[in-house]
């Protein structure tokens, strides 16, 4: 309960922030795109990761609302970004289970969108497969109206649920992120080495772009690269950083 009351109130205080992680270009290294992290900045504990309060607030019917704001601090940023000459990069927010069983996620991505004036090219949002396999024929639904907006929409930890190839075909996914897991596993082991493999030829066959989390050794990113997944997210590359750090690698284009 004491912690419950201190999420909501952090949350109402203006207490959590927007990270951002790049993800590069395995090729050139140039940044192509960045996932939008939440980090709860306690004045007195500092920075507290999202595995300490995420499952609470969806445990506490908190997740919607924090998730909306999420989606209009990025548009917003994005948008100022932008306005300051800063070639901007398509950012991702990851969205939970619970909003794909609504039409509520449209009219607030509509809202986000609509407020900031950012062209909906800029913004992605991410679900994992489990998310998007609790109720399929609803997912699909809004997610074709997602794709309406121009949103673009991305499969997150992929390879860790059970979504069959026959879904994934139903739905307008544009992005496929191969799970940290195995990523990690293909200067180690020959399991990881055929999951990967085939993964990337099968989002090669259905014309998904590819995204490999969990990038921290140059071993790895020669893999992927040299198994033409095309892009990498992980320290190898950048933490997830602060919103002022992250505009100074957007000028940079490092
Ligand atoms: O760095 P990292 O610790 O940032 O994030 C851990 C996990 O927390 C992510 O895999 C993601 O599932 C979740 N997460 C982080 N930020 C958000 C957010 O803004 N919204 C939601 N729904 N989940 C998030
Ligand atoms: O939403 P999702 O689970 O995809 O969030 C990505 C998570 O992975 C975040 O918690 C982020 O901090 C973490 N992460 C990003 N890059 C790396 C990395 O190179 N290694 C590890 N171990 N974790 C990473
Ligand atoms: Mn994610
Ligand atoms: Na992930």
């Amino acid at each position: 309960i004491r912690k419950e009351n201190e999420l909501r109130s952090a949350f109402a205080n203006g207490q959590l922030e927007m990270f951002y992680q790049p993800r590069v270009d395995l090729i050139t290294g140039k940044i192509s795109g960045a996932e939008a992290l939440m980090r709860w900045r306690d004045p007195i504990k500092g920075i507290i990761p999202p595995k300490d309060f995420i499952p609470l607030a969806e445990e506490i019917g908190l997740i919607r609302s924090m998730t909306e704001w999420a989606l209009s601090e990025v548009c917003k940023q994005q948008k100022k970004w932008s306005d300051s000459g800063i070639d901007i990069v398509p950012i991702s927010v990851n969205l939970v289970a619970e909003q794909f069983q609504d039409d509520q996620i449209i009219k607030t991505l509509k809202t986000s969108l609509d407020e900031s004036r950012l062209p909906a090219k800029f913004l992605e949002v991410e679900l994992t497969e489990s998310a998007a396999m609790q109720d399929p024929k609803k997912t699909a639904q809004l997610l074709n109206q997602i794709r309406d907006l121009g949103i673009l929409i991305a499969i997150d930890d992929f390879g860790t649920g059970y979504s069959s190839l026959a879904y994934l075909e139903k739905f307008p996914i544009d992005i496929l992120k191969i799970d940290i897991s195995f990523v990690q596993g293909v200067t180690k082991d020959l399991h990881s080495i055929a999951i990967t493999s085939a993964i990337i030829a099968m989002a090669k066959e259905l014309k998904f772009l590819i995204v490999a989390e969990g990038v921290e050794i140059e071993g790895q990113r020669e893999f992927l690269s040299s198994h033409h997944c095309e892009e990498g997210q992980g320290y190898l590359f950048s933490q997830p950083v602060p919103a002022d750090t992250f505009k100074q690698l957007l000028i940079n284009k490092v």
